[in-house]
């Protein structure tokens, strides 16, 4: 093999275009550590997209699909122990302990760069290293801002293409001396000379590190979604959320829709839900029948940068342009129109491959094919399935497609200015207690009912599934900073904008779609019905101030009655809600008890106001 190495460094033949030599530096800086056999800077054309996938097939990494049933489309399958987000594994070393805070994992700086150091030193070795600059946001919007991730995955390079605006025209943005988040990534498998790959590389050891002074990301093990495609979770949540903290914006763990009424007056809502809570579906979601004239169109379905506009609204910008979005559960019923953005252009990931040489996933289709390859490489059948309860698609498989082939994109997902937002809604997946719909009567009673948010775990995040865990904001995984700051920051920017008083603040509501039975089966049937929850937000924004108007309050905030949703088009009875939305005392006496321990563990900095809302809601459950 040739090696085109410059003093045991692969040669750096960095284009004309990258104009900055602070970048150049530090490639060759990584380059010097990781020890590549080669540099690849990536220029973002489908061409070159096109043969890092051929090379990837004919290496094993990817399957090309049936170029008629799904053109342009690819199935990769990874690692049997690499196939989802590592959050025991994931670091916030900020220079002092309590800048993490206790939802963190912390090392000392120092510490973690020494051994770091050691795992990267030649883990590029017989690799391919790839620049990949991106923008997180439209190019040059002032709500955007650059990475730079260097990474021996092609995989990840390929991604980071659907996924962000990658590719030459970043350099121009970049110019000389423009700031750009540093972004080290390695699956952590070096080759020796003539050593023969394996399809999906990785390393039993993960780390997946966060500098937030420095703002640098350092990845090493893993070459799957949020561990390694960096300019999601890592940089749009993690270290944007300590850039937001430092300049007075958020950068939040939130779909952006836009919701237009046959009156044609549209808004557009934030919505925080944890991960595989159907954020996806409900951004994409389609009015039902009853519905006719109303509008809901996707500016993005997982993260949100917010800035306060001059105006005193906070304007929304989708940092992605493409969507990581889960398969499994996904189909023409639940998420048409994701079903009609995957028809082409979409690498899978875990699902399984059917004979016609097309995708398939649990709940695609009521029946499964009679034979699959699972997302293993092991045939399946119904009939296997049913004995070993194997699944065919890993329930945490995803489709990566871009935010372009969404036939409901909004017409302002690009605009640099981001969109106005009216309302901000938090999700839990709660199979008991939480009603169906909660609207906070304040902006401190909003911020209460986020920060103190629960949720089943999900197939997202690698460890036990369906246990409760407070998931602040739905942000406890992506948090760059102590939490009870990132509280005290969301109560100041409410406190700033009210001061101003050019703008009413967002309503903020709170859901549950997930509250189940006596035999465990789900109540409210969701996706699309949510639009009758959606457009009592709306009424509830446009003109019902007074509390008695299409609600009535409770124990903790406004809650609809059953005669003001709209039931057109949908048999579900008056008992039905009410098992949803009853708020059992009792329950909420266990629940209070779960704030309280929240608090007693976030006590640090904990925002008195927070502390105050607590004590109000607990004398009011002891009436
Ligand atoms: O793997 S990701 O972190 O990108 C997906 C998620 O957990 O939301
Ligand atoms: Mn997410």
């Amino acid at each position: 093999m040739n090696q085109p190495r410059m003093g045991g460094i692969a040669t750096l033949n960095a284009p004309v275009y990258v104009k900055q030599q602070k970048l150049i530096n530090w490639v060759a800086e990584i380059a010097a550590l990781t020890k590549p056999e080669r540099i690849y800077w990536c220029d973002g054309s489908q061409a070159e997209y096109d043969r890092l996938c051929s090379e990837m097939v004919a290496a094993g990494t990817m399957k090309k699909l049936n170029q008629e049933k799904r053109p342009n489309s690819y199935l990769a399958c990874s690692d049997p122990s690499d196939v989802a987000r590592v959050e025991d594994r994931t670091f916030i070393c900020s220079a002092k302990k309590e800048d993490a805070g206790p939802t963190n994992n912390w090392t000392d700086p120092a510490e973690m760069r020494n051994t770091l150091h050691g795992l990267f030193d030649g883990c590029m070795q017989g690799r391919t290293m790839y620049v990949v600059p991106f923008s997180m946001g439209p190019l040059g919007s002032p709500i955007a801002h650059i990475g730079v991730e260097l990474s021996d995955s092609p995989y990840v390079a390929v991604n980071m293409r659907i996924m962000t605006r990658m590719g030459k025209a970043v350099y121009d943005v970049l110019g000389s001396d423009g700031e750009f988040v540093p972004c080290v990534h390695s699956v952590g498998a070096p080759l020796a000379a003539g050593q023969k790959d394996v399809a999906w590389p990785c390393n039993p050891t993960k780390y997946i590190v966060h500098y937030p002074e420095t703002r640098e990301i350092w990845s090493y093990g893993s070459g799957y979604g949020g561990n390694a495609l960096l300019g999601k979770k890592c940089f749009a949540l993690r270290i944007a959320s300590t850039m937001g903290r430092d300049q007075g914006w958020l950068a939040e763990h939130m779909l952006i829709l836009g919701v237009e009424s046959p009156a044609g007056k549209k808004h557009y809502v934030a919505a925080a839900f944890p991960s595989a809570c159907g954020k996806t579906n409900f951004a994409m979601l389609i009015p039902p029948a009853g519905f006719e004239g109303w509008k809901v169109t996707t500016i993005g379905d997982d993260i949100a940068w917010i800035k306060p506009g001059a105006d005193g609204r906070l304007y929304a910008i989708n940092p992605e342009a493409g969507y990581f979005g889960v398969a499994p559960g996904t189909n023409d019923k639940t998420n048409h129109n994701c079903m009609a953005s995957m028809r082409e252009n979409t690498i899978f990931t875990n699902v399984a491959l059917t004979d016609d040489g097309d995708v398939w996933w649990e709940g695609m289709s009521k029946e499964a094919p009679a034979h699959l390859i699972d997302w293993q490489g092991k045939d399946w059948t119904p009939a296997s399935a049913k004995e070993t309860g194997a699944k065919a698609a890993h329930p945490n498989a995803r489709f990566t497609v871009a935010a372009t082939q969404n036939p409901v994109i909004d017409a302002a997902w690009d605009d640099p200015a981001g969109v106005p937002i009216s309302a901000f809604i938090f999700g839990g997946r709660r199979s008991t207690t939480v009603p169906l719909v909660t609207e906070a009567r304040n902006w401190v009673e909003g911020v209460y009912m986020a920060a103190t948010m629960g949720s089943e775990t999900t197939a997202a995040a690698a460890g036990q599934q369906g246990i409760v865990r407070r998931d602040p904001f739905a942000m406890l995984p992506f948090i760059g900073y102590n939490m009870s700051d990132y509280f005290q920051h969301w109560l100041t920017l409410g406190e700033k904008l009210a001061a101003q008083g050019k703008a009413e603040l967002p309503k903020i509501f709170c859901v549950n779609w997930f509250r189940t039975d006596a035999d465990g089966k789900f109540v409210w049937p969701g996706f699309g019905d949510n639009m009758r929850v959606l457009k009592w937000m709306l009424e509830r924004l446009d003109g019902a101030s007074a509390a008695s108007v299409g609600g009535v309050e409770h124990l903790f905030g406004v809650t609809p009655r059953y005669a003001d949703l709209s039931w057109e088009g949908l048999d579900f009875s008056e008992q039905q809600f009410n098992t949803i939305t009853a708020i059992d005392k009792a329950a909420w006496q266990a629940e209070t008890a779960l704030h309280t321990e929240l608090f007693e563990k976030l006590k640090y900095h904990l925002p008195q106001q927070l502390a105050d809302v607590k004590q109000t809601l607990e004398k009011r459950l002891a009436e």
